[in-house]
């Protein structure tokens, strides 16, 4: 059995690094002290667990038990979006290196390595640029992604150097000795809730397109420019934002105005320029392709019709990923051990285990999030929830490694 109350000191216990002490939100972003802190934290935990620990290329930090030709890994992410929450990534790993406590202190020795993986940068906070750890360990990063600047124009790269790291070595981090990667992570959603369930295994998971936009008008006078004759930034994009709600409802996708920067930003000035983000998915990427293109035709002819100018620019897009059939019924059976329902369900959400399905067969395990509430410092999932899935967690490692 997992030992729930280690699990949940160490969820407190990181829960503390960069918690904003007034909100409780979480604010651990990529290459900053409150994110190495909390990686030295991870990797102590490791160690008590019986593992080695080693940083890769891009900073994943991976504790390793046991040999084998082969790796069973399980991991998720440790940094967090601002103001998140506690368990968002979190969870995912602690409950992994808990696993691997449960089997050294049961002196389990499976004739495969398991790995324990917190990746690098999966929010994309602080560059806009997510999956930082997870594209590299698949293959999947270009220097050239290292240019993605944050809001003080420092790049990944710049990030990387400061931090002690070298930026051509990314080939290093690839894995191709991985027969499955296993995540849990809360849902962050109501599904399991409605259902009234502890648990569920994930059949695939939606990929985000994240777009910038720069709407650029005139900055005026607000009080001696008559209606008619302003070039206002802001009420263009406002047009423009209500045109992508309607397109997702067209489309049967989900999209979103997650960050919004008026300029000059004056009570009395006309904004002369508005830079906003979009951040668009589904599970079926044909739906998100045709949102997609009718998003450029519909963001031009507002900027036309209301004399501004309107430049998009990608910031990232990731394939949506589909779950491995065997996989999900070794979770199954490991949920049914426990003597419940198994209810499978898509992950509206993106995570690592999206690129790993390019280097290894994956499957997730979502606890329940309580009202659904994730992003967000409310977020929260049950220790009696987080044991049961932990255990599920466990016992699938299990059968992988039969
Ligand atoms: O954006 C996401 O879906 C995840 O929280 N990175
Ligand atoms: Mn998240
Ligand atoms: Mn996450
Ligand atoms: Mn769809």
């Amino acid at each position: 059995m997992i030992n729930s109350t280690r699990l949940q000191q160490h969820i407190e216990t990181l829960g503390q690094i960069g918690e904003n002490t007034v909100t409780k939100g979480m604010n651990r972003f990529s290459f900053t002290t409150e994110e190495q802190q909390a990686n030295d934290v991870i990797a102590r935990f490791m160690q008590e667990a019986g593992m080695t620990v080693t940083v890769d290329a891009v900073g994943n930090v991976i504790g390793t038990y046991g040999s084998g030709e082969e790796t069973i890994m399980m991991g998720s992410h440790i940094d967090t979006v601002p103001e998140g929450g506690k368990y968002d990534g979190a969870l995912g790993v602690l409950s992994a290196i808990e696993v691997v406590h449960t089997m050294a202190e049961q002196q389990v020795t499976p004739p495969y390595k398991i790995e324990v993986v917190a990746f690098k940068d999966e929010e994309g906070t602080r560059f806009g640029f997510g999956l930082l750890g997870s594209r590299a360990m698949a293959g999947l990063l270009e220097e050239q992604d290292l240019q993605a600047p944050d809001d003080d124009g420092i790049t990944i790269a710049q990030a990387m150097v400061d931090a002690g790291f070298v930026t051509d070595t990314l080939a290093s981090a690839v894995r191709t000795d991985i027969k499955a990667y296993v995540e849990l992570h809360i849902e962050q959603g109501k599904v399991l809730e409605n259902a009234d369930l502890p648990v569920g295994v994930v059949t695939g998971i939606a990929a985000p397109l994240w777009l910038d936009v720069k709407v650029i008008g005139v900055s005026e006078h607000a009080g001696a420019t008559p209606m008619d004759l302003r070039c206002d930034a802001l009420t263009a994009s406002s047009e423009m934002i209500l045109a992508i709600e309607k397109l997702a409802q067209k489309f049967g996708i989900v999209a979103t105005v997650g960050k919004l920067q008026v300029k000059p930003n004056g009570v009395n000035v006309i904004p002369g320029q508005v830079d906003f983000t979009i951040d668009m998915r589904d599970i079926d990427e044909e739906d998100v392709a045709q949102a997609e293109q009718q998003l450029y035709e519909v963001l031009q002819k507002i900027a036309e019709k209301r004399g501004v100018q309107c430049d998009t620019q990608l910031l990232q897009r990731v394939k949506p990923a589909k779950c491995d059939e065997l996989l999900i019924q070794q979770v199954s059976a490991a949920i049914e051990a426990q003597h419940l329902k198994v209810h499978t369900l898509p992950s509206g959400a993106g995570h690592d285990a999206m690129n790993m399905a390019n280097v290894a067969p994956i499957v997730m395990i979502f606890v329940r999030s309580k009202g659904g509430i994730s992003h967000n410092p409310l977020e929260y999932s049950s220790p009696e929830d987080i044991a049961i899935a932990t255990q599920v967690l466990y016992d699938t490692i299990q059968k992988i490694a039969q």
